[in-house]
């Protein structure tokens, strides 16, 4: 029997996937894709789940797509757009489409594909000793699963550029400075951190922030009447939710909030 891929826990309120492929700096393997797709689906059909942590085993996040799978026996290079097709571009669309925070605990090495599907999360803690790399250019490939989106969005598109055109690694300072993550912590910080942060999702009112992730996502297709337009949906939306009478009379009674609404 094939070892697993990775390893998924389950924890009260969230859910945590941690990629488990260390002799190869977690690299993406086909059978890894398929448990991850099965994870995250599991915890997208779980009404308990507020949250998602992702992680990597050992000194990598996640070095991107296993090479070995693209080289053949022949020493021929396989090509490859159907990976996107099936797994890499289905996993990226469902963790922006998913209505709980993902969080990614870039616990090492984020390269390639490894460094794209963190920042498709919608919170990235890094351990100081992590690094981003768009390490495509550096076997001819160009940067997918979103990079060539994100990272103009996040850095801007001189640093975007530089980033992709020379695939430098990132170290995670520098990274949280030029705003491509939200923080670098300590490395024996970090899935403190992290957990401290998913715990704090798994109480907070859940159609609130399903409403906030949505409208922060579609801001950037959306003018600003469009968006005004659909932050006043989405407010009644939330405005009727029993999250906003409990938040509301716990603010008048002083008393900390109990949020009690499932996901739909
Ligand atoms: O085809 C499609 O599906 C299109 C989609 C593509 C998406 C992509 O992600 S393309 C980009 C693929 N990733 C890379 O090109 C990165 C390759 N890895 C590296 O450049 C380096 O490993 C790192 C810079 C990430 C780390 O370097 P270092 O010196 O710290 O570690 P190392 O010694 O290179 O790696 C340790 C082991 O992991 C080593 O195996 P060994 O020699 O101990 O048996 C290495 O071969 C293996 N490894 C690391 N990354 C990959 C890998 N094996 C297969 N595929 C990898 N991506």
């Amino acid at each position: 029997m094939q070892d697993k891929t990775i390893l998924v826990e389950q924890r009260s309120g969230y859910r945590v996937i941690t990629l488990h492929r260390p002799q190869r700096l977690n690299a993406f393997c086909e059978a890894m894709q398929q448990e991850l797709r099965r994870a995250v689906d599991e915890a997208e059909a779980d009404p308990d789940c507020r949250a998602l942590l992702i992680t990597g085993y050992g000194r990598a996040f996640c070095s991107g797509q296993d090479l070995n799978e693209r080289v053949g026996k022949d020493g021929k290079t396989l090509v490859s757009g159907s990976a996107l097709d099936t797994y890499y571009n289905p996993l990226i669309r469902k963790l922006r489409a998913l209505p709980f925070p993902v969080i990614a605990a870039v616990n090492g090495i984020a390269a390639g594909a490894g460094a794209n599907v963190a920042l498709a999360c919608d919170i990235v803690l890094a351990a100081r000793s992590a690094s981003f790399t768009q390490a495509f250019i550096r076997i001819g490939l160009m940067p997918d699963c979103g990079g060539t989106w994100f990272l103009p969005r996040l850095v801007g598109p001189a640093r975007a550029r530089a980033l992709a055109f020379t695939g430098e690694p990132l170290p995670a300072e520098k990274a949280e400075a030029w705003g491509l993550i939200w923080k670098a912590v300590d490395d024996g910080m970090l899935l403190e951190e992290a957990h401290k942060l998913c715990r704090h999702f798994a109480s907070a009112p859940a159609v609130a922030l399903a409403l906030t992730k949505r409208a922060l996502d579609e801001s950037w297709s959306n003018d600003l009447d469009t968006q005004l337009d659909l932050e006043r949906e989405s407010q009644r939306e939330a405005g009727l939710s029993p999250d906003f009478a409990e938040g509301a009379q716990a603010f008048l009674q002083k008393r900390p909030p109990v949020f009690m609404s499932r996901r739909e």
